[in-house]
């Protein structure tokens, strides 16, 4: 009990500390979250790569409260890509379950704390359970207006883009468009992120320096930081310096 007391005064004093430091100003309107290093978390402990997946669950809630309270719009996690499917089917079992796993537990939570949950990504392939608990999420979040939780889910980029080129065909097609009015801003209107404005920072954890396949057209212009530290190890320390450095660099460019 005493243990636990003290474990939270430290993080409150912490949390203080952190908020404190960052300037208030310039704080990216929209982060991007590559999640990884759970499976190799979880091997280093000689535990199965589902005990990593579950720890990273929880370090989703810590970085959503902590973007709530400095005030970022949006917060894209990248949880399951199209690619994703190609492990092992236990393991992607298990991965399917875990919305439906966070939601139960943290949906008052995000509801009370006026976060709008979203997903990015192609629903209709998911099984019914995470179909159901995301859909349930989104339904039951739409009416508040705070944090963004986008949650990329069955995502890729490139299938993105090349159903938005479909798409815009159709419409020329169509003579719902004139193909000269095609360019960078009404193209990004053919894409699931359509309502998002692009990311400002996209981290990486897990010391992995690509983006596979992640936003490709909507990072263009973001800020990347990367970081050696595997996701269920990720803390607010670490985002706070993320954000430390992107404040930084802007504040580099702002001066010439
Ligand atoms: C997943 C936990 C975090 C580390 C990275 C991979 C494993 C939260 C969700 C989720 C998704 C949609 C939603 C609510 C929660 C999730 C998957 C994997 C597939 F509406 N974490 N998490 N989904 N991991």
């Amino acid at each position: 009990m005493l243990n636990k007391l003290k474990k939270q005064k430290k993080s409150i004093q912490s949390d203080t500390h952190s908020y404190q430091e960052l300037s208030a100003e310039n704080i990216p309107k929209h982060i991007a979250i590559i999640m990884d290093g759970n499976g190799r978390w979880a091997k280093k402990r000689g535990l199965p790569r589902v005990a990593g997946h579950r720890e990273g669950m929880n370090v989703i809630r810590k970085i959503v409260k902590y973007s709530n309270r400095l005030g970022v719009n949006i917060l894209t996690l990248y949880a399951f890509s199209t690619e994703n499917w190609k492990r092992p089917k236990t393991e992607v079992d298990f991965l399917m379950r875990l919305p439906e796993r966070f939601l139960n537990v943290e949906l008052p939570t995000l509801i009370e704390e006026n976060v709008v949950v979203r997903v990015t990504g192609e629903k209709e392939n998911l099984p019914q359970y995470t179909k159901r608990a995301v859909e349930k999420a989104i339904e039951e979040t739409k009416h508040n207006d705070g944090l963004v939780l986008n949650f990329a889910l069955n995502y890729g980029s490139r299938s993105e883009i090349i159903d938005g080129i479909k798409s815009v065909i159709k419409d020329v097609e169509g003579g719902k468009m004139a193909i000269e009015d095609l360019n960078d801003s009404t193209f990004s209107r053919y894409l699931m992120t359509a309502d998002l404005d692009d990311p400002d920072l996209l981290i990486r954890t897990s010391g992995e320096l690509r983006l596979s396949n992640f936003m490709l057209w909507q990072l263009a212009y973001s800020e990347f930081w990367f970081t050696e530290v595997l996701w269920p190890d990720f803390k607010e320390e670490h985002f706070e310096e993320a954000i430390r450095v992107y404040q930084k660099r802007q504040r580099r460019y702002g001066g010439v």
